[in-house]
């Protein structure tokens, strides 16, 4: 391969951003793998992020800057120029904001790190409204981690390269894939590291495991309470941790009491005698046991219970702060090293308060202000209270697929006058857009320096490897333009040089330092910070079994276990996931993809499928509220009976996706006025608390 030019880059196929490197030829890239110097991913990417090189070549793509023609969502298109499509936006804000205060402006995205230039713009324009997609996913997770600890999840790290048990409660590690993840977790497995599935079917990692727990769906809390209720009644638990960090434990012990495992074997349909024997092995490995927390949990009202109680095993075997399982992370600071500057510190925070009342209504104090909730922002719009919404630029998201049935979201965005989507791939939102501004792909573009907390605290910048095959910008690009249009000077850059030395200027590390690895690394070795009096940001500085924050809200620390609903007679309780050859629904047009993966499948068992007279690999009809969707039948008895499932993204019907539309069936679209059952204690959407239609199709 010596005649190819190699460029560092960040694979941008998921959310994950895996360092990779690319080969470039006659100015095309040819192929892609993992950034052979990062730790952890051994030079490999997955089949999607490999298919970052079919997205670059795909025309089924925005090519350039447009404007609805016709009605919102028909199709109709005006090609432009970058110039007049940014002009359009911009005097469109303009207006709006002078007709309706700088807030009317709402900005949603998919959080990750390379989030700061374009915050520093909604900044700058004077709105507070930023929100991410995370109602739709790991919102039970944060504010569960936040309740018991008193910081984010993130502030811990799976540390499953030395783990000796690992859990994975509503985790499909092994599809819903993570490449240093999957690797660190299969080398610790090779040294004798067990691992334990709890799921409502045989995924992937459970074909791997040494315990596996089908569970009733929605059961999950249950199981975890009967988990405490032995480690608590048999003393399984660091009491020396416990008496140093852990408030109120008496008031856990009494509550667990009536959870044994008998109970739990008929709530959940796990055997009381394998949660005694599961609960000895995991405290045989403790501290070095991963419980995760989850991390798609938007799924029932009562899941952040779930991601709670998983926190508290976690603190009474011992794993935060441990090695093998949630060591804390280190931030720059915390190794003797300088942030990076940041843009959103050019501007004031504004001063309105946040549309979706997040971190200041009554109720609401609990949770995590920095994203909010974006599902409570299209109340907003639709009531004008507390105050009207009337723009949204949708960027890196595609709220219409990622929250339940998009004609109830679509009908909550009608008061909109302008509606932006930022995005490199088709989507019903870019359907439904005014505006489609398109990002060139991962592999045509620059991205701003981003910071990786961690044991190894490192910077990591993502390389353009080939120009923009067609008229499209970077991120930095389109909000740099922006910001040009609004006088915010500050953070408008002409070179990518220019933006990279303004966010290094203060910390001693400069361009130079990317280039032999493409990261800059800010330690030598793995960093294990020991837990001390400031680690827990709890008011007691302890891990919090009664949280005070929830309590002021109005919510229990400690709710009874509710049973799920079963299902009516000939319904079954929808339930989803993810496979390893997509990425939630903008992956199926995808040239190479799609044809490894066309469609997806229901997940049924053997007992409904005899039933309504089904056979495995039959198309059916599932339904809901109008809603129908043709799916073929995967017969299994791997499955709970209650349940049917089917990975989440399919069933396109837009026309400008020839290869993903018509097929599959859409989960989102099974789960009508599913966009209002929201937690109001873990803030995320309860998407499994559905029961849909499966019919045999007419012959
Ligand atoms: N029914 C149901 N709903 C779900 C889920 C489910 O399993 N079932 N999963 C949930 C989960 S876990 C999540 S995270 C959300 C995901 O929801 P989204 O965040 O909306 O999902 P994506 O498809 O990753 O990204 C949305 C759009 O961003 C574009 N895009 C991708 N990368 C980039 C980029 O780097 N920059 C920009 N500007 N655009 C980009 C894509 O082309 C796509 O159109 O959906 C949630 N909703
Ligand atoms: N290949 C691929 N990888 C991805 C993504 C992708 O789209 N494609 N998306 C990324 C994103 S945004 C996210 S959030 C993560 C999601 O990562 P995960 O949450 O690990 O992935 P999922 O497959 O959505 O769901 C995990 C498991 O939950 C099970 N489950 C469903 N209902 C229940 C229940 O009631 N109880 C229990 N115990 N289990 C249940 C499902 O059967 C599934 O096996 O994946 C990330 N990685
Ligand atoms: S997990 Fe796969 S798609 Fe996601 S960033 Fe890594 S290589 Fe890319
Ligand atoms: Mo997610």
């Amino acid at each position: 391969m010596s005649d190819f030019k190699t460029v560092y880059t960040i694979c941008g196929m998921c959310t994950v951003r895996c360092p990779a490197q690319a080969f470039v030829k006659d100015g095309e890239v040819s192929f892609v793998r993992g950034n052979p110097h990062a730790g952890g991913i051994k030079g490999s990417l997955c089949a999607r992020g490999a298919a970052g090189v079919a997205l670059t070549m795909d025309d089924e793509r925005p090519q350039t800057p447009l404007i609805r023609e016709g009605e919102r969502g028909e199709g109709k298109w005006r090609s432009v120029s970058w110039d007049e499509a940014l002009d359009y936006v911009a005097d469109k804000i303009k207006e709006l904001q002078a007709k309706h205060g700088k807030e009317t402006v709402l900005f949603s995205d998919r959080g990750g790190p390379f989030r700061d230039h374009y915050r520093a713009f909604l900044r700058g324009i004077g709105t507070p409204n930023y929100c991410n997609h995370d109602s739709a996913c790991a919102r039970n997770v944060q504010h569960g981690a936040m309740s018991v600890y008193g910081f984010g999840r993130k502030t811990v790290s799976y540390d499953l390269k030395n783990a000796k048990h690992v859990v994975l409660q509503t985790r499909n590690i092994f599809e819903a894939i993570n490449v240093k993840e999957v690797n660190d977790l299969l080398d610790a497995m090779d040294n004798g590291c067990k691992l334990t599935v709890i799921d409502v079917r045989a995924n992937i990692p459970a074909s791997k495991a040494d315990n596996v727990f089908i569970i009733r769906p929605g059961s999950d809390y249950g199981f975890n309470l009967a988990v405490l209720h032995v480690m608590l009644r048999d003393g399984l638990y660091d009491k020396e941790f416990a008496d140093k960090w852990i408030q109120d434990l008496p008031a856990l012990e009494e509550f667990v009491r009536p959870y044994t495992p008998e109970w739990a074997e008929k709530e959940t349909g796990a055997p009381a005698a394998a949660i005694e024997d599961f609960v000895k092995q995991i405290w045989e490995a403790a501290p070095s046991v991963i419980w995760h927390p989850g991390w798609m949990t938007a799924r029932y009202s009562d899941s952040f219970y779930v991601s709670r109680t998983a926190y508290l095993i976690s603190a009474l075997l011992g794993c935060v702060g441990a090695k093998g399982g949630l060591p804390l992370v280190s931030k720059p600071g915390d190794v003797g090293a300088k942030g990076l500057k940041s843009f959103m510190n050019l501007y004031p925070k504004p001063e309105a308060k946040r549309v979706d009342g997040v971190g200041w209504e009554q109720g609401m104090t609990h949770l995590d202000p920095g994203p909010g909730l974006v599902n409570l922002a299209y109340k907003a719009i639709e009531t004008g209270k507390p105050y009207p919404i009337t723009a949204y630029i949708a960027h890196r998201h595609d709220p219409l697929m990622a929250f339940p049935d998009k004609r109830d979201v679509l009908e909550s965005w009608k008061n909109l006058e302008l509606l932006v989507s930022v995005t490199f791939s088709w989507s019903d939102t870019a359907w439904n857009a005014d505006v489609v501004l398109p990002l060139s792909p991962y592999l045509e573009r620059d991205s701003i320096i981003a910071t990786k907390n961690g044991l190894s605290p490192h910077f990591f910048k993502r390389n353009q490897a080939m120009k923009p095959r067609y008229d499209t910008k970077a991120e930095w690009e389109i909000y740099s333009e922006l910001a040009k249009r609004f006088g915010l000077d500050e953070m408008v850059f002409d070179t990518i040089e220019d933006l990279w030395n303004f966010q290094l200027q203060e910390t001693g590390v400069t361009l130079e330092d990317f280039e032999a690895t493409g990261t800059a690394k800010l330690t030598d070795s793995a960093v294990y910070k020991e837990v001390n009096e400031k680690t827990f940001k709890t008011p007691s500085g302890k891990v919090e079994v009664i949280s005070a924050a929830l309590e002021k809200s109005g919510l229990e620390s400690l709710p009874a276990y509710k049973a799920p609903a079963h299902p009516p007679a000939g319904r079954y309780r929808i339930t989803f996931g993810r496979c390893g050859l997509h990425t939630q629904g903008h992956t199926v047009n995808n040239p190479l993809l799609f044809e490894r993966m066309p469609e997806n499948i229901l997940w049924m068992h053997p007992e409904a499928a005899q039933k309504l007279g089904i056979e495995s690999g039959e198309y059916v009809e599932v339904g809901n509220n109008g809603y129908t969707g043709r799916i073929r039948a995967y017969i299994t008895q791997f499955i709970h009976p209650e349940a049917v499932f089917m990975v989440h993204g399919f069933g396109h019907d837009l026309p400008a996706e020839s290869r993903a539309f018509g097929k599959g069936a859409a989960d989102n679209m099974l789960m009508p006025k599913g966009i209002d059952n929201y937690d109001k204690a873990g803030g995320a959407i309860a998407m499994q608390e559905h029961f849909i239609e499966v019919r045999k199709t007419a012959a």
